[in-house]
């Protein structure tokens, strides 16, 4: 018979959402002590910034998508400001339809130095047209809106029309930051990496509300996918970006470590805007070198770079005035005619073309 002090009861962790048990170091959830109420894991990535786990694993996109359609509420979108491209999934309105959607775009901070607020802001809703996205509302946070708590609540109080809200997007967004700010209080475990918060994880407010943190929805096609753990934050920018220009003059060959590399024959001169990681180094070579280039040095001299095979694409739709957007790395704005371009990367990762941001 179970004698009542058998019964464990289901204890999740206030850091991230999984459920905490106190018998396997090695599975997510452990804690070594019964009246912890963060898990092993989320102790050490906010004391440590120790990985402990992989944290491109476990949480399956599909279910975190199946979730939110079933949680009623008011669903607030969270997009890191930087890939406003990559930040939601194909048919994002039909995933989410009859429901209240406030988009809010956090890392806005990084982006200071490159463009202004309105701008920005300008640029966000052409893009969401572009891409037949429709909000209920528009947050822009940090440097270019707000300071996160009063100010944000203020803001999502007429989009939030139901007791529920419920905050998701990509993994690596920024939900539990902006949440943590929004309550004032450090409660949800945040890190460099994607794949921190690991299940749904409620929290309830005095004032009868609740707001649900959710997993990142895993981005498959991004370069972050295609990378070593250990180098995912050597391509995730913590300061404000700075751009760095290249004139293209000859036929050249543009290598962002070992990452991806492009290849430029200009029709006269093609200037090169890169928005990247500002520690990422760019290797500029003559075209008719890039090959032995990459053959000699892919992983020593050219890196960070990805243990998946690379594919070339050839991308014959006209760059002039637009931005070359890489899943998970940058973007990289042309002006000037090519007669020819193609880029090397990773196999499945994605890229789009758009209208120039600044
Ligand atoms: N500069 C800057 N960094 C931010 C901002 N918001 C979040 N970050 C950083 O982005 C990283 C990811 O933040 P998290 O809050 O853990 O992101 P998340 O969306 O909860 O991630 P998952 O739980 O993995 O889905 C952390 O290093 C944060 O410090 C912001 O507004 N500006
Ligand atoms: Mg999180």
């Amino acid at each position: 018979m179970v004698q009542p002090f058998d019964i464990i009861p289901i204890v999740k962790c206030k850091g991230c959402g999984v459920t905490l048990q106190y018998d396997d170091p090695n599975q997510l959830g452990y804690t070594p002590k019964k009246e912890s109420k963060y898990c092993q894991r989320c102790f050490r990535l906010s004391h440590y910034g120790d990985q402990m786990v992989s944290l491109k694993t476990g949480i399956d996109p599909d279910r975190v998508v199946e979730t939110i359609q079933k949680t009623k509420g008011t669903l607030v979108w969270v997009v890191d400001g930087l890939d406003i491209d990559h930040g939601f999934m194909d048919d994002f309105n039909a995933l989410f339809s009859n429901r209240s959607i406030v988009l809010v775009v956090t890392k806005t901070d990084l982006l200071v130095d490159i463009i202004d607020s309105q701008k920005y802001y300008g640029f966000i809703m052409d893009r969401l047209k572009s891409m037949n996205i429709s909000v209920d509302g528009l947050i822009v946070t940090g440097d270019y809106g707000l300071d996160h708590n009063t100010v944000l609540l203020d803001q999502l109080k007429p989009y939030a029309v139901d007791s529920v809200s419920i905050f998701a997007g990509r993994a690596n967004a920024g939900k539990s930051t902006l949440l943590n700010g929004l309550l004032n209080q450090k409660i949800l475990t945040t890190s460099r990496y994607p794949g921190t918060t690991i299940d749904f994880n409620p929290i309830h407010l005095d004032n009868g509300l609740t707001i649900i943190d959710t997993p990142g929805i895993e981005n498959s096609e991004s370069i972050l996918q295609a990378v070593d753990d250990s180098t995912i934050k050597a391509l995730l920018p913590t300061k404000p970006i700075k751009p760095s220009v290249y004139q293209c003059y000859s036929p050249q060959s543009y290598s962002i470590g070992g990452l991806m590399r492009i290849d430029i024959v200009p029709q006269s001169t093609v200037s090169i805007v890169m928005y990247l990681e500002n520690n990422l180094k760019i290797h500029r070579t003559p075209l008719d070198n890039a090959k032995k280039l990459w053959s000699n040095h892919l992983g020593t001299l050219l890196k960070p770079w990805s243990h998946r095979e690379y594919e070339t694409i050839v991308i014959s739709e006209p760059l002039d005035g637009r931005d070359l957007c890489i899943n998970g790395l940058g973007w990289m704005s042309f002006h000037g005619q090519t007669t020819a371009l193609s880029m090397t990367l990773p196999k499945q990762v994605s890229y789009t073309i758009r209208k120039r941001m600044i």
